[in-house]
């Protein structure tokens, strides 16, 4: 099966919720729209139709509040995330203890829509709020040194279950090269379908990396540190045959236990059932200049 999904979604062409909304309208003629123009018309044709709410946060992976795809929105609720600070060390040229507001001011929140890969197979289409990851680092200087950022969740043990019963080592800790930090399409997101984000999904502010595989996208951040050599990550420290350091998305790579070329899409919308899954999940054109020269079968 084949995808007819706009390529990627940019800052500059970030669909806009009531383009998406008003989907059914654009295809039945751009008349429905009036001042829409004839471009925005076929781009909204194109554009990837984001999962809902409900569906987006009920359905998660947060081992910290247990294993099962419902645990974390039956049990995240008591996680706090109010007041919320964020300790940047390591190679950077400000490093400290940041309140979040602090880290955020002056920088523009705006919507991505982004395809969501699991390794284990199924897929959603999220509407993110947030901002560059790259805008953050910028504003605590990397110093020249820097080659990698990683990151560190949050460990409240007395509400989180999966803790209590030390389901994987804790805290989650993921990584990113500089260069995979840097680009414009990983972001730190604060919130999904313009509300803040469900404590589920990563409250109060979760890494989104679109052409990996989600368990990069390490939630409920509380640490980001700026390094010379790679760091580890939760699930290479587990089962590093299995799961690389890269994970970038890629379907001529199987996982050793099950094929990733397709994927289950959740939910009833227009992509519903067993799709094609794509080079660097659909964002192949924006990153694959970062692998070049790379053997993606070693480093997978
Ligand atoms: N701290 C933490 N971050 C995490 C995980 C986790 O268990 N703990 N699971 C990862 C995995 S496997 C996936 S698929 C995504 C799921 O994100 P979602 O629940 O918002 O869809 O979060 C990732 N980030
Ligand atoms: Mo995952």
């Amino acid at each position: 099966m084949a995808y007819r999904w706009k390529n990627d979604l940019t800052r500059a062409d970030a669909t806009p919720r009531n383009l998406i909304l008003n989907r059914r309208q654009v295809m039945a003629g751009a008349a429905g729209l009036g001042a829409l123009t004839a471009a925005a018309a076929a781009r909204a044709q194109d554009a990837l139709e984001p999962n809902t709410f409900e569906e987006i946060s009920s359905y998660n992976n947060f081992y910290e509040f247990g294993t099962g795809k419902e645990d974390p929105a039956a049990n995240a609720s008591a996680m706090v995330t109010s007041p919320w600070s964020i300790k940047v060390d390591g190679l950077v040229d400000k490093p400290g203890d940041y309140a979040l507001a602090d880290l955020l001011d002056g920088l523009t929140t705006e919507e991505r829509i982004y395809r969501f890969r699991c390794v284990e197979a199924w897929s959603m289409v999220v509407p993110w709020n947030g901002v560059e990851l790259a805008d953050i680092l910028t504003k605590v200087g990397v110093k020249p040194e820097a080659k990698y950022v990683a990151f560190e969740t949050t460990v409240q043990p007395d509400v989180m279950i999966g803790v209590q019963y030390k389901v994987i080592p804790f805290p989650y800790v993921e990584g990113l090269r500089l260069d995979e930090a840097m680009h414009p399409l990983t972001m730190l997101a604060t919130g999904i379908w313009g509300q803040p984000m469900p404590n589920q999904n990563g409250a109060p502010i979760r890494l989104v990396v679109p052409w990996k595989y989600g368990f990069k996208s390490i939630k409920s951040i509380v640490r980001i540190s700026l390094l010379a050599e790679e760091p580890p990550a939760t699930w290479n420290i587990i089962n590093p045959r299995e799961y690389g350091f890269y994970s970038n998305v890629n379907p001529t790579v199987d996982h050793p236990r099950w094929s990733q070329g397709s994927e289950r899409h959740i939910g009833g919308g227009l992509f519903a059932g067993r799709i094609d899954t794509l080079m660097f999940n659909g964002y192949e054109a924006e990153v694959a200049s970062l692998y070049e020269g790379m053997d993606l079968k070693q480093f997978y």
